[in-house]
This record gives C-alpha cells, structure tokens and sequence, in this order.
C-alpha cells in the first residue's frame, strides 16, 4: 500500500486507527490492567492490534530511511525474533561475539515498535527507564550500516520501499506454541500483563484482541510476498530441527559466506540453555530494574520447545485452535509444523 503526504512532507500510511470500545470497558481492562483502561486501537486495513500511543507515533517508522544493506526482521511476537536477531547479527558483523556480548542486543539490535510501548513514559518516571535500552527512532536513523532492525509490525505500517530496497528476514512460529508463549510473555512483562487463565487468553486471541494480533494477518502478510526475492522465510521448528542448515540459508540470502568454524561457534552461541544464560540477550537486567516479574519459573528465554502446547491446552481448547487454524490456512498453501521429535 503506499501512502501520501498531507502537506507537512511526512508521508502517511493509508491505514486508520480506531479505539477497540471493548478494550476499555469490564472485563478486559481488569484481565490485561496494563493498558490502564485506555485500550487498544485496531489498525485498517489489517487489523493490527497495538498502543495508541503507537497509532499516534506510528509515522515516524513509516517515514524511516530504509538502506540497501539493512536487513530487517519481522515476526509475530513470541517466534524466535531474539534468537533469529542474534544469528543474524554475528553473520553481518563477521561473528564478532566480543562486540555481541559487550552491547546488548536491544542496542545492537533494536525493536522498532518497542519506542511506542504505552508505558515507557511510567518506566522512566519509575528510573527504570535508563536500564531499558530502548533506542528512539531517531538514533536508530543514525545507526552505522550494517543495521539489523525487527519489529513485530505488518508490512503496511513499514516504509513502503522496504521490501524492495533492503533484505526482510520473516520467522513464523506455530500458532499454539505463539499463543502458550506469549500468555507467558503477559504474565511476566509488565508492558502488556494478564491476570486471566490461558483458557481467556486463547479466546481473546482467536478474537483478535490481543496486543499484536491478528495472528494470521501477519503471517500471512509475509506468506503472500514469499517469491520477493528480498525475502527470507524461517520457521522457528526449522531452527529447532536443524540450526545449522538455516544459519546457512541466513548467510546465503544475506551474501555473508560463514566459515565451518563459525557455523559451529554460532551453533554453539544459540544453543538454548547457553543463550537462556546470556545476559545481551535475556533482558534479566531490564525485568529485574522492573520491567518484569523476577521469577525464575517464567523468564523471556523461557523454554525453547517445540509442541510444548501440548501440556497447556485441554481437548477442548485444542481442537478450537485446530478450527482456527484450519479456517485461517484453508487455500493459502502455508502448513505448520506443531510437534517435534528431535529437539
Ligand atoms: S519477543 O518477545 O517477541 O522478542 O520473543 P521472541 O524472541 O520472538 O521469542 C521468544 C521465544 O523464543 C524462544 N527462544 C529460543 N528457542 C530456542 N533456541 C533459542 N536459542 C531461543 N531463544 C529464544 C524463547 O524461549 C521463547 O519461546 P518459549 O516457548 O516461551 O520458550
């Protein structure tokens, strides 16, 4: 979609914000408190669930100098962003994993829609702000090239020549692992939180309500440009099942030869248990200043697994989900791939 100039030289996307009415009212404000009862907006055409404050700033992204050696990465929140950002990262910059674990990878690696949080401004009034690396749009403008940026926003409210001007890394997630993955990711951050049961969580998920929905809608926004050459895309069950043959499809898409030995020092770098561990990527340091919950049980570099679902979701909720996804993938040729044996 492109957009247009009204007048102040800032180009605006085509796509409208509204205030979802059910987001303020009983008994969502009390099940996700974190939005303070001013809700969420919804974004048209697509559907976007995300903070107003979002909605009122979103053309400052939209507006982004997009440069031919950026690679961009896109997800549906919860799908292997971190991981994914980290490889590609250490593949742009040589595996320097000096520099890798001297910068955390919120600074090396920044969120775009991240500067857009409706809570930031409570953050720094708290002083925990300082700890949170978030970096404005602004310095992220004035990042030296190679830039690796992600962002979990659709194509529509990206700069339209991105596609066509710099590399785009997409990672899918199965849905049900997405969906256990990010009730967890509420339970811990206090940006988004929730104070309902998973079973709540799905419903208000398949409805489309929650922060970063629709799910499908931004799979599938990727899915349908899958041919643009500049265009990767990577499902999380495929890092799980082979790292080393998508670390080579991330370096061949991204003209960056990696040598045997650093495949296998990058192999080693990600592997769950060591990456859970690190501190420039598990943003301890930015839960326990009090962006989250200190609980050792429920960290953002959780659990790593594939067809974990499966001890969350009852028959019954299960086959809803089933139903979902089955109405949502029907003729689009995308398949999920929900259960592993080897991990
Ligand atoms: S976020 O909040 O959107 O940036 O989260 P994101 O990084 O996209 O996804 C977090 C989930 O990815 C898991 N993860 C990994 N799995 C396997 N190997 C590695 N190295 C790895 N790093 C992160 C992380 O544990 C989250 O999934 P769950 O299922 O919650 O464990």
């Amino acid at each position: 979609m492109s957009g247009k100039s009204v007048g102040d030289g800032v180009l605006r996307s085509n796509v409208k914000f509204s205030v979802i009415p059910e987001t303020q009212q009983s008994p969502y404000k009390d099940l996700f408190p974190a939005f303070d009862g001013k809700g969420l907006v919804r974004a048209e055409p697509g559907g976007f669930v995300y903070h107003q404050n979002f909605a009122e700033n979103c053309h400052k992204i939209y507006n982004m100098k997009v440069r031919s050696d950026d690679v961009w990465i896109r997800t549906f929140p919860r799908s292997g962003t971190t991981w994914t950002s980290e490889l590609t990262w250490l593949i742009m910059n040589d595996c320097n994993f000096e520099e890798a674990a001297r910068v955390g990878q919120p600074i090396r690696s920044p969120n775009l829609d991240a500067n857009y949080i409706n809570h930031w401004d409570k953050f720094a009034a708290e002083g925990s702000f300082d700890t949170m690396d978030i970096i404005t749009i602004d310095e992220i403008e004035k990042m030296p090239s190679p830039r690796v940026l992600k962002c979990h926003l659709p194509f529509d409210l990206l700069p339209p020549n991105l596609l066509d001007t710099a590399k785009v890394i997409y990672v899918a997630r199965n849905p049900k692992d997405a969906i256990v993955s990010l009730f967890y990711f509420h339970k811990l951050v206090n940006l988004c939180t929730f104070t309902g049961d998973l079973e709540t969580f799905v419903d208000y998920f398949i409805d489309n309500k929650v922060l970063w929905t629709p799910y499908f809608g931004t799979v599938l926004d990727a899915w349908g440009k899958r041919s643009h050459p500049n265009l990767l895309i990577l499902f999380y069950e495929d890092m799980k099942k082979d790292i080393r043959a998508q670390i080579k499809r991330i370096s061949t898409f991204l003209n960056k030869p990696v040598t045997p030995e650093q495949i296998e020092k990058l192999v080693d770098h990600v592997r769950f248990d060591k990456f859970s561990k690190n501190e420039s990527v598990n943003y301890t340091k930015e839960i326990k200043a009090g962006v989250g919950k200190d609980d050792p049980n429920n960290t953002f570099v959780r659990k790593g697994q594939t067809g974990g679902w499966k001890n969350h979701f009852s028959p019954e909720v299960n086959r809803k989900i089933d139903e979902w996804i089955a109405k949502n993938l029907e003729g689009t040729g995308l398949k999920f791939v929900t259960e592993l044996n080897d991990q």
